[in-house]
């Protein structure tokens, strides 16, 4: 685990403390206690809880579940702490920040932005790359000139002051070669599923840290980062994007839930299949999934240890460490 992982993990286990209705990482080790339970909001990583705290109150001032997953997320990338998701990520090897994300509700309505810069919020972006336009995916300038003419504001183009200390550290030592990292990723992808049973979803990140300019990860693409099916079920995706867009991730987990596994299951048999598909670099290679079926039982696993998530309802929201395949 980075020391800046460990750190953010170490710093929410101690606010987590402080919030009502939140429980710390070790309370909710075994928790299953909700399962069911509806309204019922998921994310990876620790920014998930805060990004589950955002999400349930928009449900609870009246919000759709797709309203929720959008500003749940938001949360998160407005975190300037945040060097995974948002502006203020670390950059491309060119010092470049650019954003991926998408968003998708249960009917098959769906919306992503690619390789955007700029622009504080792609997750807003995608949705209205969903509701404003014909369209599934914007990339790049379109995508900017798209937010421009919604009236989104343009940020200035800067690194922020913890991505750009980061940045120079890596070009001292950096080959300049496009890298397979395992700890320089953790976007977070949402699920949620409202007292209806209507589930939607979103997925958000400044993608791998010094990719090469153009690069496009899972996030955005819609069956690989994330995917949302009302009659089935939902899933979403993190870890190198590269190895979940092989096997189609999210959609492989929804899909395989509609044949009747669990969302656990599911879970398993996709990184039994992304270890498979990529065995060749598997040592380098951090990835996991995160599902839920309208029945709101949930499933979680990742390649190696280290991937957890949060999980909400209307009174709790806990953190769970997701099983893995490796175990070291
Ligand atoms: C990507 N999947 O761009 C993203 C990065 C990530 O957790 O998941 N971070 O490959």
């Amino acid at each position: 685990m980075s020391q800046r992982r460990k750190f953010i993990k170490q710093s929410l286990m101690g606010s987590a403390l402080f919030i009502p209705g939140v429980a710390s990482l070790a309370e909710a080790k075994s928790s299953s206690v909700f399962k069911g339970e509806k309204p019922l909001i998921l994310s990876t990583w620790n920014h998930g809880q805060p990004a589950n705290s955002a999400a349930v109150e928009k449900l609870k001032e009246g919000g759709s579940i797709i309203d929720a997953v959008e500003f749940g997320v938001r949360d998160t990338e407005n975190d300037l702490s945040n060097l995974s998701v948002g502006l203020q990520g670390l950059p491309d090897r060119e010092g470049i920040t650019t954003l991926d994300a998408s968003i998708m509700s249960g009917d098959g309505k769906c919306g992503s932005v690619a390789f955007v810069r700029q622009i504080k919020h792609p997750i807003t972006l995608a949705r209205m790359v969903m509701e404003e336009t014909p369209h599934v995916m914007l990339a790049g300038e379109g995508a900017r000139q798209f937010a421009i003419a919604q009236g989104m504001p343009v940020e200035k183009e800067e690194l922020s002051p913890e991505a750009e200390k980061a940045y120079l550290k890596w070009k001292e030592t950096s080959l300049y070669k496009p890298i397979i990292n395992i700890e320089n990723h953790d976007t977070i992808g949402m699920i949620g599923m409202d007292a209806q049973g209507n589930m939607a979803g979103s997925c958000t990140t400044s993608g791998l840290a010094y990719k090469m300019h153009g690069r496009v990860g899972d996030s955005p693409i819609i069956g690989a980062g994330l995917f949302v099916d009302n009659e089935v079920g939902a899933a979403t995706a993190t870890g190198l994007g590269e190895s979940i867009i092989r096997i189609c991730g999210s959609f492989l987990i929804v899909e395989l839930m509609r044949q009747g596994r669990t969302p656990q299951e599911a879970c398993e048999e996709a990184v039994r299949r992304l270890i498979a598909k990529n065995s060749k670099d598997i040592k380098d290679i951090q990835a996991g999934f995160l599902a839920m079926n309208k029945d709101g039982e949930v499933g979680a696993y990742a390649v190696r240890p280290g991937f957890n998530f949060a999980q909400a309802t209307l009174k709790n929201n806990v953190m769970i460490d997701s099983r893995s395949h490796f175990k070291g």
